[in-house]
């Protein structure tokens, strides 16, 4: 009798890289490629390092998506906290169909499922492409990509954008662990001083990491009206106050009878990093991209790349911070005294002040 073989592993999407057009492949080929570290390979393409199958997904998604005014993107760097966010527009901008808080679909389904993914979850497929009209409005999607590739109809339909950016370093630690989930089992972590070496250089999903950042912060100076900039741990300090601005940027303040009903507070519970993390849905369970949805939550904290960076190794993002983000306007994020890296460094702020 023969035994039982195991299923197959899942894949990962960050690792697929079979299933591209022979277009898709000749422009690939053409683009500066470099070892990755997250995914096998990274391709230059538009100035930002793309996974090859995101590369297939963004080409797909600038051809053919069509932005309506009343959509909603959310773009953010890998690790800047996505899901949190994924969470709390939907829970946000759906609010009036969920009145039930013990039948919310945030309770049986993760973020990705409600907000999709244009490059990963929604351009998958070469030869079919998605039928997104009938979804209801105000339709939610997000992205990595940088603004310089959005899908053109993003910049010219008036929809909104809600970036969210974080702290390079917690973003990095994030990464580089969520990169070592995808590693096959047994082959051990990847080497931390060569991913963080890349990531400085720019290299990583959609890096550099600092000029995804600038891009958007000068889009939301231009356009606040379509364009929202949003910072992880200010939203982690007053999330209240955050959720409220969002709102209010989304055409659906609170009204007092919400206030008065504590409706903002049931979606903080409801989307917080305790209740999500702890669904038997985020426990378990796998996404159509291969991930195991627990890969997407951690920690959701602040500073815990002091757990993991020298405070050698720190001085670099800092300074690449300091210098790309000169004169941009963007103000420092988080304060926090006397928080010591394990080398007793006192680091009074975690983002840096830009001026
Ligand atoms: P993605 O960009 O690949 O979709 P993303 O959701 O940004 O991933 O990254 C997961 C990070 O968000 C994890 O951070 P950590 O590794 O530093 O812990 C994860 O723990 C954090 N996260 C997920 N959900 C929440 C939440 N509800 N509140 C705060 N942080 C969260």
């Amino acid at each position: 009798m023969k035994t039982p073989q195991p299923p197959p592993p899942v894949v990962s999407r960050y690792l697929q890289e079979n299933e591209l057009s022979q277009e898709d492949k000749d422009l690939i080929s053409s683009l500066p490629t470099e070892k990755g570290w997250v995914a096998n390979y990274l391709h230059k393409y538009q100035g930002f390092w793309q996974a090859t199958t995101h590369m297939q997904g963004a080409l797909a998604c600038q051809k053919h998506f069509q932005a309506l005014e009343s959509d909603i993107l959310l773009v953010t760097t890998p690790k800047s906290g996505t899901t949190w966010l994924k969470a709390i527009l939907f829970a946000l901008v759906k609010r009036e169909h969920y009145l039930d808080p013990q039948r919310h679909p945030l309770l049986t389904e993760n973020p990705h499922v409600l907000v999709p993914f244009l490059e990963i979850d929604v351009y998958t497929d070469i030869q079919v492409l998605p039928d997104l009209s009938s979804l209801a409005p105000p339709r939610l999607f997000s992205t990595h990509l940088p603004y310089s590739s959005l899908p053109d109809s993003v910049k010219h339909s008036g929809c909104k954008v809600v970036y969210l950016c974080r702290d390079p370093k917690d973003a990095f630690v994030s990464l580089w662990h969520f990169a070592n989930k995808l590693r096959p089992v047994g082959s051990g972590a990847s080497s931390l001083a060569d991913a963080f070496d890349k990531f400085c250089r720019g290299v990583s999903v959609s890096g550099p990491f600092w000029d995804h950042i600038l891009g958007f912060w000068k889009e939301s100076l231009k356009r606040p009206e379509s364009a929202i900039f949003i910072k992880f741990e200010e939203m982690k300090e007053e999330p209240a106050l955050h959720l409220r601005r969002l709102a209010k940027f989304l055409g659906c303040p609170f009204s007092p009878e919400e206030e008065t009903h504590g409706v903002v507070d049931g979606i903080l519970r409801l989307c917080s990093f305790e209740n999500l993390s702890n669904l038997d849905v985020n426990k378990s369970g796998i996404l159509s991209s291969g991930m195991e949805n627990n890969a997407f939550f951690r920690k959701g904290e602040v500073g815990d790349w002091m757990n993991y960076l020298t405070t050698e190794m720190v001085k670099k993002p800092d300074s690449i911070t300091q210098e790309k983000f000169h004169g941009s306007g963007l103000k420092r994020v988080y304060s926090i005294e006397n928080l010591r890296d394990f080398n007793g460094f006192i680091h009074p702020w975690i983002f840096m002040e830009f001026n």
